[in-house]
């Protein structure tokens, strides 16, 4: 009896571990640099937030990081609104689960998973 109680107690003890190890997390904190050729997009990720900061690095086409979000089931963008040099695009996203930067009208790097 007190051996299944303890194979008892040890399996509840491994299940609580199991889910805490493996439950779907909100995502760990990092950073993350997407590129396309001298253009760039850096993203800090916290727990649920994303900053991003998306920097046009080539004179010519306009450059913008396409995103996704658990809340919203289409594709965004944020500009880096003033071309080459001066300031990035810069915004907090909420809950982003995956980006890509792009060159207007040439193409994007792959997607990168971010949740
Ligand atoms: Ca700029």
């Amino acid at each position: 009896m007190r051996n299944r109680i303890s194979a008892l107690l040890f399996t509840v003890f491994a299940a609580i571990c199991s889910l805490i190890l493996f439950s779907p997390s909100a995502g760990a904190a990092g950073s993350i640099t997407l590129y396309h050729g001298s253009d760039y997009a850096d993203l800090l990720t916290s727990s649920t937030l994303t900053y991003v900061e998306v920097c046009d690095g080539e004179a010519g086409n306009g450059v913008y990081l396409e995103y996704q979000t658990y809340a919203i089931p289409y594709t965004r963008k944020l500009w880096d609104p003033d071309g080459k040099g001066g300031d990035c695009g810069k915004a907090n996203i909420e809950r982003m689960t995956r980006a890509r930067i792009c060159e207007n009208n040439v193409s994007c790097s792959g997607w990168q998973q971010i949740y």
